[in-house]
């Protein structure tokens, strides 16, 4: 059985940096082999050598050419070429061989997530591995209480359309002076002092949302650059396979 981690998360929060990161993290500390699995159609570079690469079936630059669109446009169209050819797509995953197959999403996180396109291919994936969905954000969401309640729930948000288990870090974390999550008793201290005025019930609404759905409180503070965190980042993953009770 594979262990399939998909990275997701909004555009330039560091989903290929991380997946080439945590990849070489699993080499070194692990015994276990690794696959890297490239679906952003649209990327320049990848900083890890990929063993798919969706650019070979379908490249947003090409579209752009062929069809004449601008690149929001072409982005758009390549998600609907990918969606076409899904099958053939997990089927060229399926046929690597790593313990894990980590899995770099496209950038824009919206045409991923909100269209069929990201759910169809994670419903696939279930067929032939373990599926964890990895949603990585900016540390900008995480300066203060409200936008940490906000990074909550989009995560929230990602897990219910992608219907597979998540777990959320906070990458760039050497530009952050705090590196650990808040407790959501602090939080809801933090949000009463924030000036929020009629927002402020709202934002304690979402406290308590976010308190029920466990799991999804948990963040992990990581740096891809500066390679910290990743252990934590392999720690929550097992306690998710674990809890799924699914750990061999
Ligand atoms: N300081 C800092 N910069 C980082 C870190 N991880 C990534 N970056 C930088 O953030 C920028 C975007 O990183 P990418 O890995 O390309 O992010 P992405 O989410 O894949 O971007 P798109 O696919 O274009 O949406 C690059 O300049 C990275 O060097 C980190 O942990 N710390
Ligand atoms: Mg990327």
């Amino acid at each position: 059985m594979k262990d399939i981690i998909v990275f997701v998360g909004p555009a330039g929060s560091g989903k290929s940096t991380l997946t080439a990161s945590f990849g070489n993290w699993l080499e070194k500390e692990t015994v276990f082999t690794v696959n890297y699995v490239n679906l952003d159609p649209g990327c320049e570079y990848t900083p890890y050598t990929p063993n798919f690469d969706v650019r070979c079936m379908v490249s947003t630059r090409e579209i752009m050419k062929r069809e004449k669109l601008g690149p929001n446009g072409a982005y758009l169209r390549s998600m609907d070429e990918i969606y076409r050819k899904r099958h053939e797509i997990v089927s060229s995953v399926n046929k690597l061989s790593g313990n894990f197959i980590l899995v770099d999403t496209p950038g824009q996180m919206e045409i991923f997530i909100f269209k069929e396109t990201g759910p169809a291919l994670i419903e696939l994936f279930k067929e032939i591995g373990r599926v964890v969905a990895v949603v990585v954000f900016d540390p900008t969401l995480a300066s203060d209480a409200s936008g940490y309640i906000v990074l909550n729930l989009l995560g929230i948000v990602v897990q219910l359309r992608l219907k597979v288990e998540s777990l959320f870090v906070i990458n760039k974390s050497d530009l952050l002076e705090r590196k650990d999550s808040i407790e959501l008793d602090a939080l809801e201290e933090l949000i009463k002092r924030e000036p929020l005025g009629l927002m402020s019930d709202l934002a304690l609404s979402c406290v308590d949302l976010v308190r029920k759905l466990s799991r999804a409180s948990r963040i992990v503070f990581v740096s891809a650059l500066r390679q910290f965190g990743l252990d934590q980042l392999y720690d929550l993953l097992h306690e998710v396979w674990c809890t799924c009770g699914d750990l061999t």
